[in-house]
């Protein structure tokens, strides 16, 4: 199937655009009405992103109502540990809850790399789906969350402001974190090689939990496994996005990677300095801008794109849109992307 609209493909492999392509970090879900109304007719999140045909039609809305240049589908990062032994539910409005967490190196003997095709055969089914439906419209990206964050949840058991035992582990069982790592790892390169062959047009690894970590742990506990990632998938482009990781733009950097996503603290100079000119930059809207006047979220959205200029730059939120913006704010972001971009290259 041939893509109508492949700019961010074009923008993540460093090619020249007409304009700046644009998307936004958990456009599926979270602020459209009608996500609501569909996520009521089932039990929760969980049947929704099982239930493949409902997965593809959430994913496909932001394209039909917001007109982003890419669909991102819908699933969650926490479907990695499940496929792995360790099953979650997620709590209306508190988040996912795992009722079994690993505590030591004994509980790993009850994990086991995931089998992609069996365990997550529903995610793969909602991507065939998903990219029929689109019928090559705009790409599709697959994603998984960093190891590094898998690690935190499946350790926590759920969501915290620190992440206490997942970093006491580091300093008290290295070994054992190594070891668990490696599964998520392994497990995360055979699901994003799936979701590749699935039809995923490109792919993202969140590290949302970047920020946590000290410079010398985010080496060894975190880029290490980013970087066994970025060299396996080689088939489509691929965006690391790590949340925080001030001192690892060198080295991420460096990584075999396409794209490398800013949150919206990361100056976008310094960023472009540190990361270098090989790279896509994506970001870096702070998302809390939306909730400001149409005149400011046009103003900073056009600040934000005369920063990055014209070349290897994909526009979206420093993190995931807040579920309580307006999506006539968001849509105004878009847009000002789209009518103000292609001047930038005049
Ligand atoms: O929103 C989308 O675009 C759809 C796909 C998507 C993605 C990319 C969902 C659906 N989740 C994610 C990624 C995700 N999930 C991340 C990485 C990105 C980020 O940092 O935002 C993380 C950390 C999670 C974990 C997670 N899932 C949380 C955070 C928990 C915490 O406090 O640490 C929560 C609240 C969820 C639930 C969830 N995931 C997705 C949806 C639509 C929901 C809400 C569940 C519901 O509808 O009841």
């Amino acid at each position: 199937m041939e893509l109508k609209n492949d700019l961010i493909l074009r923008a993540a492999r460093g090619e020249k655009t007409e304009r700046t392509p644009v998307w936004l970090m958990r456009q599926a879900g979270r602020i459209l009405p009608e996500y609501r109304a569909v996520r009521s007719s089932v039990s929760g999140f969980i049947e929704l992103a099982q239930t493949p045909e409902l997965a593809a039609e959430v994913t496909i809305q932001p394209v039909d109502l917001l007109g982003v240049d890419a669909a991102i589908i819908f699933s969650d990062i926490l479907v990695v540990p499940e496929a792995m032994g360790l099953p979650y539910e997620m709590v209306e409005k508190k988040g996912p809850w795992f009722p079994e967490t690993v505590k030591s190196a004994a509980d790993l003997k009850k994990l086991s790399v995931a089998d992609v095709e069996s365990d997550l055969g529903y995610v793969l089914e909602a991507i065939k789906i998903t990219k029929k439906e689109l019928n090559g419209r705009v790409p599709l990206i697959g994603f998984a969350g960093a190891p590094w964050t898998i690690f935190c949840y499946m350790i926590e058991g759920h969501g915290s402001k620190t992440f206490s035992n997942a970093r006491k582990i580091l300093y008290t069982d290295p070994q054992m974190a190594q070891q668990l790592l490696q599964m998520i790892t392994d497990t995360t390169i055979t699901y994003l090689k799936a979701q590749i062959a699935a039809g995923a047009d490109m792919v993202q690894v969140f590290d949302s939990w970047a920020g946590i970590l000290p410079d010398d742990h985010y080496e060894t506990f975190a880029l290490s496994y980013i970087r066994q990632i970025c060299d396996a998938i080689t088939e489509v482009p691929i965006t690391v996005f790590a949340k925080g990781a001030y001192g690892a733009r060198k080295a991420i950097g460096q990584l075999n990677c396409n794209t490398v996503g800013l949150d919206w603290n990361m100056d976008i100079q310094e960023s472009r300095q540190l990361i270098g000119a090989n790279k896509t930059l994506q970001g870096n809207l702070d998302p809390a801008v939306l909730y400001a006047d149409f005149a400011t979220v046009e103003a900073k959205t056009k600040t934000m794109l005369d920063t990055f200029g014209p070349d290897r730059h994909i526009a979206n939120l420093g993190h995931g849109v807040y579920p309580d913006i307006d999506p006539e704010k968001v849509k105004c972001f878009i847009e000002t992307v789209k009518s103000y971009s292609p001047g930038l290259r005049k």
